[in-house]
């Protein structure tokens, strides 16, 4: 990959870190528009109250200067506000042994392993006793700083007038009708706590959010990723770890709580008659096109210069009042999983994650195919290739 990024960063830590490299020089870069994305993120009925804890601003640290990228590694970092409550228990340093410390240290101790989360399978594997060592990192708000590496792709894009958008169609058993054309009702998403634009479906969901809250459950659902004016050639055919479908579903999978990672008809493709399926290609006026994008897309592992569609499924989260059968992972007991302050449905946040990890891999593509160097060059090599397919 050219876009390359690492996060760091605990869920009650100090702050939540990234480095971005590759990204080309002259890139208009501003943490107004980061922040922007951040707010998005943090939007959505359903949330639990660590969302009016924290207003995720991002501080650009290097690699931008006067607005600008300059073509250096650009680190950002993104502060966590519930640190000031965790100062002792999640201290980098060692803490003083007094008593007081000590007990708050082990008030914050988990050994009942949550059913769904990474607490089993990381306490085995890093051979941790307190699964907070697992949960701090393996929880969703990592998933801050990886919108804010996402905005930062999403200033390479909009260098090419690619933009995206995403919509949720499912939480729990209710599904939104979805329009055909979603940017047209863009500000009817934004402005929406679920990111829909049916109003039915959203009250109905409101009401189904509230009372599985109250019986102390949680509550999963589906979205949709669209990005347009994605040009025709992104990706390539030739090898397993070169095909954009297959990197565009890696990014979105890697989204903690995903399941199911779809493009175009995605599922449906199994019931589906070839004659259903594939998108015929017309030609008028020397030019081509199609009446169905049922690909996504994507055909072959290549981006085929229609809008890219993702459809992905999140699990409801594992952290439930109601706590599931478990075991204590010290005493080797049987008990209830633990419960800590969550939220109750965030998949309207995570559709804006998965909006980001999708700009990152289409970046990160257009940068394979047009060089990275400088915008300037990208935008060159860009113009002449299209330039050139269009002379065909
Ligand atoms: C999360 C648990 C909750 C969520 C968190 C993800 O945090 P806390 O334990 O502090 O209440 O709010 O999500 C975020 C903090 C975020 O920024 O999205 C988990 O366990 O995954």
């Amino acid at each position: 990959m050219i876009f390359r990024f690492l996060t760091s960063g605990e869920s009650h830590g100090q702050c939540l870190n990234a480095i971005i490299e590759g990204v080309p020089s002259g890139v208009a870069i501003c943490e107004n528009f980061i922040n922007d994305e951040l707010r998005r993120r943090q939007m959505g009925y359903g949330r639990g109250g660590r969302m009016n804890i924290e207003t995720d601003k991002v501080k650009i640290l290097s690699g931008v200067r006067h607005g600008y990228s300059i073509g250096s590694p650009i680190a950002i970092q993104i502060e966590n506000k519930d640190w000031k409550n965790w100062q002792v228990a999640m201290n980098t340093s060692c803490v003083e042994n007094t008593k007081e410390n000590l007990e708050l240290i082990d008030s914050k101790k988990i050994v009942n392993v949550r059913p769904g989360h990474a607490d089993y399978a990381g306490a085995f594997k890093y051979n941790h006793y307190d699964v907070r060592n697992i949960l701090e990192r393996s929880s969703a708000r990592e998933t801050a700083v990886r919108v804010a590496v996402g905005a930062i792709a999403k200033c390479v894009l909009k260098e090419f007038n690619i933009e995206g958008i995403s919509i949720v169609t499912q939480i729990g058993n209710i599904k939104a009708e979805v329009p055909s054309n979603i940017f047209d009702i863009k500000e009817k998403i934004e402005s929406s706590e679920l990111r829909m634009a049916d109003d039915r479906a959203a009250d109905n969901i409101k009401t189904l959010i509230d009372e599985i809250r109250k019986q102390g459950d949680t509550l999963g659902g589906s979205f949709k990723v669209v990005y347009r004016n994605v040009p025709v050639g992104l990706g390539s055919h030739v090898h397993w770890d070169r095909k954009l479908d297959g990197l565009l579903a890696q990014a979105v999978m890697s989204i903690q709580a995903i399941k199911s990672v779809e493009i175009g008809l995605g599922a449906d493709v199994a019931h589906t008659l070839g004659s259903q399926t594939h998108d015929e290609i017309f030609i008028e006026n020397n030019k081509y096109y199609r009446k169905t994008n049922n690909a996504g897309g994507i055909e072959g592992g290549i981006s085929n210069g229609e809008n890219i569609v993702i459809t992905a499924c999140m699990k409801a989260i594992p952290t439930m009042l109601k706590p599931l059968n478990s075991v204590a992972i010290d005493k080797k007991e049987s008990v209830q999983a633990h419960f800590e302050r969550s939220d109750v449905c965030a998949v309207p946040a995570c559709a804006v994650v998965a909006e980001s990890m999708v700009a990152i891999i289409l970046a990160d593509a257009l940068m394979e195919k047009f060089s990275h160097d400088s915008i300037a060059e990208m935008k060159t090599n860009y113009d002449n290739y299209l330039k050139m397919i269009s002379e065909r």
